[in-house]
């Protein structure tokens, strides 16, 4: 095998943008009958412009009720850039609701498919025809190589918000710690323990829609991990099956779990009334 770069390739996708918010029920329920039916219908109307781009086109925004004292409303956004994203966040603050919605914590990542499988033989190939990694040559057969894997992977790099009633998001990092180290383990061991996460994980398959997304240089973790699925309980059974796997029960750590439900944007009148 030829010296080859650690890092695995990556197809990056949406950027995504997670927000969690507490709402302001004391303000909210001091605030005159009809003026929270004026800012509801703003919002609702705001909300729906950010759902889709155009009526029929996929979902690029969703709203969940969030379960627990960390928030209270979890939006989730999928966009083109990061300047997408940030225009939605300013859309949002210039609605009324705003006023009464206090962020708590936010999410920023970009959609990532590891390449772990085909990375070897990318690598491989471009060896095999005498290219010098990082050479101009075999920085192209690199770039060709992703530029065809983007093509044929697009849906999943671009997807839409799954429709599940339920979604679980978290942040996680893979170990660098003084007894393992994720990050100076061998390409092949990593290879062969990322194969083995995706065996579990595709016997969930038809239960759960997962997207994972890298947030290395966004965030504070290294990647965000959405879980949607109409089962609440198969979160569970997921990841505690995974905990078991090499690569979570050695390399994982976890950061904060948020879990919500969907909220249709046209029930948003009556959740802001006290009724999912
Ligand atoms: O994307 C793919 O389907 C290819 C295989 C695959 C990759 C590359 C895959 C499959 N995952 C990949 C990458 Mn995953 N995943 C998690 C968690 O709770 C835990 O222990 C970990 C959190 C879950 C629940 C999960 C589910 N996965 C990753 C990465 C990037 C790591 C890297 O590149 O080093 C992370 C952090 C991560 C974490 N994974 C699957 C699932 C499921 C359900 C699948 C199968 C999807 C399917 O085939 O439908």
């Amino acid at each position: 095998m030829p010296d080859f770069p650690p890092v695995p390739l990556t197809l990056e996708g949406s950027s995504l943008v997670h927000q969690f918010f507490r709402f302001d029920w004391k303000a909210w329920r001091a605030t005159r009958a009809d003026e929270c039916e004026r800012i509801a219908a703003e919002a609702i109307e705001a909300l729906k412009g950010m759902e889709r781009k155009a009526p029929g086109t996929p979902v690029r925004s969703a709203l969940y009720s969030q379960l627990g004292h960390k928030g209270d409303l979890i939006l989730v956004h999928f966009r083109e850039s990061l300047k997408d994203l940030n225009q939605v966040e300013l859309d949002l603050a210039q609605t009324a609701l705003y006023d009464y919605l206090e962020p708590r914590h936010s999410y920023v990542s970009v959609v990532e498919l590891g390449l772990y499988e085909s990375t070897r033989k990318t690598y491989e190939a471009a060896a095999a025809k005498g290219f010098e990694p990082h050479s101009p040559e075999w920085n192209a057969e690199i770039a060709d190589s992703l530029k065809r894997g983007s093509e044929a992977m697009a849906p999943r790099l671009f997807p839409a918000v799954p429709e599940a009633k339920y979604l679980c998001f978290y942040p996680m990092d893979r170990k660098r710690g003084e007894q393992v180290n994720w990050y100076t383990i061998p390409f092949a061991e990593r290879q062969r323990m990322m194969h083995e996460h995706g065996l579990i994980g595709r016997r969930y398959g038809d239960q759960v829609k997962q997207i994972i997304s890298g947030s290395i240089g966004m965030d504070d973790w290294e990647w965000g991990v959405d879980l949607f699925a109409d089962d609440p309980v198969v979160f569970k059974k997921l990841i505690y099956e995974m905990r078991f796997d090499e690569v979570s029960a050695v390399y994982a750590l976890f950061g904060q779990f948020f879990i919500g439900v969907r909220l249709p944007l046209e029930r948003l009148g009556s959740w802001l009334r006290g009724r999912l």
